[in-house]
């Protein structure tokens, strides 16, 4: 498979500094080489750059960073259009304020080659804050409304070209979500698989009954992993820790059952903050999840989880 890797450094829409590092540090960790070696095409096009921000002035003082946050929403809009054009982008973050901008992307690609996008978004927090609702004003919680077409975006994040139909996205682990994201959430139709249902039926009942929906559609999947969607014990390299995360093997399940699918498309390897991290493991374990989703196998055979 041909993949172009594209760094986003943003950190602006998470509450502390670090993210910053995040594309570079999964670099060092050895990302191009894990794909090469399972036989992909890669082309490491370097970081995006953001453009000027304008100022802007928001209702919600709480907002942080918003001339910023759009700026980067823009010019990330872009790349993941262009990128997603004969290859499978793999998205480097910066923290999930760049789903924005690379969920609309794709969403545009999608919607010119006919296909439906689905969307998988691996994370303790379901980022579906619209600008109003943000309580902390970290605009890395509100990614996942904007894609999805929310109101209240308009005039301050760019006009969004394609909406992710909110029916058509999967979040799974979550375990921090506020009020007005329920709210929000229920009213759109997102299926929610929480931690607590994860726990109940077991991650792969609850992914290849979405995976398959996919496939029956002949949709095209979008694939969003932050860090916090793994328990804090394996993955510590976050600013959002939740306790009660996915553990070492139900986040490689999840990669392999990705893999076996083949619906994957693009995909985001979001909020790896790398001062926080031990010696570099949660950057080595995004990278390992990514050679199970590209083809790493333990035997030579699929999981057969999805058929
Ligand atoms: N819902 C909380 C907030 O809006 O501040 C937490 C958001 C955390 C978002 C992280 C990236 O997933
Ligand atoms: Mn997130
Ligand atoms: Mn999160």
């Amino acid at each position: 498979m041909r993949c172009v890797i594209l760094g986003a450094p943003v950190q602006d829409g998470a509450g502390r500094m670090g993210c910053e590092m995040g594309p570079s540090a999964l670099r060092t960790a050895g990302l191009v080489s894990v794909l090469t070696r399972l036989g992909h095409q890669v082309e490491d096009r370097g970081d995006i750059r953001r453009g000027p921000a304008r100022p802007l002035t928001h209702p919600n003082a709480a907002l942080k960073a918003l001339p910023e946050i759009a700026a980067w929403t823009a010019v990330i809009m872009e790349a993941a259009y262009a990128a997603s054009a004969a290859a499978m982008p793999i998205f480097l973050g910066g923290d999930h304020a760049i789903s924005a901008g690379t969920i609309a992307g794709v969403a545009r690609r999608a919607q010119d080659q006919g296909r439906k996008l689905f969307v998988l978004w691996l994370d303790a927090h379901p980022d579906f804050h619209t600008l109003e609702t943000s309580e902390s004003g970290n605009l890395h919680g509100v990614g996942l409304a904007y894609a999805s077409g929310l109101p209240g975006f308009a005039g301050w994040f760019p006009d969004l070209p394609v909406a992710v139909d909110p029916t058509r996205i999967c979040t799974m682990g979550l375990r921090s979500v506020d009020p007005a994201e329920r709210t929000a959430l229920a009213a759109a139709g997102v299926t929610v698989h929480d931690m607590r249902a994860v726990d109940e039926h077991g991650l792969a009942p609850l992914l290849r009954g979405f995976l398959q929906r996919v496939a029956a559609e002949n949709g095209i999947l979008h694939v969003s992993l932050d860090v916090d969607f793994l328990d804090p014990a394996i993955a510590p390299a976050v600013g959002t820790t939740v306790p009660g995360g996915a553990t070492f093997r139900e986040a490689h399940l999840a990669m392999e059952m990705l893999q076996d699918s083949g619906l994957v498309a693009s995909l985001d390897l979001v909020e790896l903050n790398p001062f926080l991290d031990e010696r570099g493991r949660t950057a080595t374990l995004m990278v390992d999840l990514t050679g199970s989703l590209m083809g790493k196998r333990i035997m030579d055979r699929p999981t057969r989880a999805f058929v």
